[in-house]
């Protein structure tokens, strides 16, 4: 049996989550703050035996993992942008997500 802590950005957590349920994993949310930003995320708690343990992985990577995200922006009138095409978007590459996870042995796990 192993414990799984993993912190992640807020936005990504419902579909985590929903994902982690689907694929019959338990878990349970933790409110969070970072030490070092002081900015909210969230904690999961998730107990699970040791061969599904790489499928949580799996999940939390993929659905709350470090990702390319494409933003769009006007472009600014100082840059002198004024011939035609001068509204359109501009498309910007950023990075979203992030992940953190620790995997834990667990001695003992009982529900009464
Ligand atoms: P990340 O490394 O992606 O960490 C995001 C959040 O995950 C952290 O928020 C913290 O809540 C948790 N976390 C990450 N590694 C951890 C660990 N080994 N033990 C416990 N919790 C852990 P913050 O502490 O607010 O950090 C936000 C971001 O600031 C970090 O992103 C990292 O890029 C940077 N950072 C954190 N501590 C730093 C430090 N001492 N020096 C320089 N940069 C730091």
């Amino acid at each position: 049996m192993k414990m799984i802590f993993a912190i992640l950005h807020s936005e990504d957590v419902d579909e985590t989550v929903e994902e982690l349920n689907k694929h019959e994993y338990w878990v349970t949310k933790l409110s969070t703050i970072g030490g070092f930003l002081k900015a909210k995320n969230v904690t999961l708690v998730i107990g699970t035996e040791d061969e599904k343990v790489s499928g949580a992985l799996k999940i939390l990577q993929e659905c709350a993992g470090l990702r390319k995200s494409v933003k769009y922006t006007m472009p600014s009138m100082s840059s002198g942008n004024i011939g035609p095409g001068a509204g359109a978007m501009i498309p910007i590459d950023t990075k979203v997500g992030g992940c953190t996870v620790f995997v834990l042995d667990v001695d003992q796990y009982e529900k009464f």
